[in-house]
């Protein structure tokens, strides 16, 4: 289930109040709160010529919000989703991807990671003609027998039309669908635009927490699109298992590796299981650990008690035994600093509370 996170702040009260702003956060109306479709959503898919499954994309310009308390800025992307509508079929299958540019240049599409025909590799002026404006290219290939994890991305003026979202991410279940032992599969999509650095298209706090139960096992899907960096993604409190790597499994190789910190670089894929045993429940960051990615594009927020932006998702134990103490710690905690009439913007780096004012911005009073 998706939700939504309303106060764009971070008390310096410890994990504690990661658990309550976002039960605070849940508890309120989306519709009242909710900036732009959260991503990554699904593709819509429907079938053609009896077993083709096909997907319409729309590439254009459009206005997209990272986070709550800033402005909403030009993107480029797929059907007015950061990231792209993602695209999930099975093993075998036949798929059509109609891609219409509405951008003022041309464009291409490439299936990064998956064996298609030369033909329909997407890159332009290479494999095939570019795309031009106003026109519509057919992509149309059989999904290789691999299972894995893989992403799509644009393929001409790479860097702007990467750089400002041009990228999604592309799933390939096994034949059979049978893919269930996990109790829950998350992809976390990473990529930078205009200096705002993304997971699934938001920031932090805006970035949909895992919320997990003590036992569970989950997958996650890390990709990384981004044009420039590489994002070494650190997750508090739990190892990790790496089971894929670029769409192939590693599960039972000898080299595949346990850590806690794993660095993905630019279009890479890695696939990570992890055991929800974390001691005493609680909640819990993974974040990237180059430490301006998870600042916002002000430059502010150097702790992450006060994370202020960035590449950082929550995990939050739902089954934590302190849940309503922590929730009441936070609401009074808020409740105090609204008294405060902190207002956005007022913070200069030159010390702690102010940039704490500036991480507060957008919830403790309406900006002036
Ligand atoms: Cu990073």
């Amino acid at each position: 289930m998706k939700r939504t996170w309303i106060f764009g702040s971070w008390l310096t009260i410890g994990t504690a109040a990661l658990v309550a702003v976002l039960l605070v956060a849940c508890q309120s109306d989306p519709a009242a709160s909710a900036t732009q479709n959260f991503g990554p959503k699904e593709a819509d898919v429907t079938i053609e010529d009896g077993d083709v499954k096909t997907v319409h994309f729309t590439a254009s310009k459009f206005m997209w919000q990272f986070r709550d308390d800033q402005e909403p800025v030009e993107v480029w992307g797929y059907n007015q989703q950061i990231p792209g509508p993602t695209l999930r079929f099975r093993a075998g299958d036949k798929v059509r991807i109609y891609l219409r540019n509405e951008l003022d240049e041309a464009t291409t599409l490439h299936w990064h990671g998956l064996v298609v025909p030369n033909s329909m590799d997407g890159v332009g002026l290479l494999t095939q003609p570019p795309i031009m404006p106003g026109e519509t290219f057919v992509y149309e290939f059989d999904i290789p027998n691999t299972p894995g994890t893989f992403m799509f991305h644009a393929h001409m003026n790479d860097m702007e039309q990467m750089g400002n979202g041009m990228v999604g991410a592309f799933i390939v279940e096994p034949r059979d669908g049978g893919d269930g032992k996990y109790d829950q599969d998350h992809i976390m999509f990473l990529n930078t635009i205009k200096g705002h650095f993304l997971i699934n298209g938001k920031e932090f706090p805006n970035v949909d927490p895992y919320l997990v139960r003590k036992g569970d096992e989950i997958r996650v899907r890390i990709i990384n699109v981004g044009p420039n960096d590489f994002h070494p993604m650190h997750f508090h409190g739990h190892f990790t298992k790496e089971i894929a790597r670029d769409g192939t499994d590693i599960s039972n190789s000898a080299t595949a590796r346990t850590e806690n910190t794993v660095l993905v670089a630019p279009g890479q894929t890695i696939d990570v299981a992890v055991k929800m045993d974390g001691p005493g429940k609680g909640a819990w960051i993974w974040h990237c650990h180059v430490i301006s990615h998870v600042m916002g594009p002000d430059g502010k927020s150097l702790n992450l008690a006060m994370a202020n932006g960035g590449m950082i998702v929550p995990v939050v134990y739902e089954d934590s035994e302190n849940i309503d103490e922590i929730i009441s710690a936070l609401t009074a905690a808020v409740a105090s600093l609204k008294e405060v009439g902190i207002r956005p913007g007022s913070g200069d780096l030159s010390g702690a509370m102010e940039d704490m004012n500036s991480s507060m911005a957008g919830m403790a009073t309406p900006a002036p």
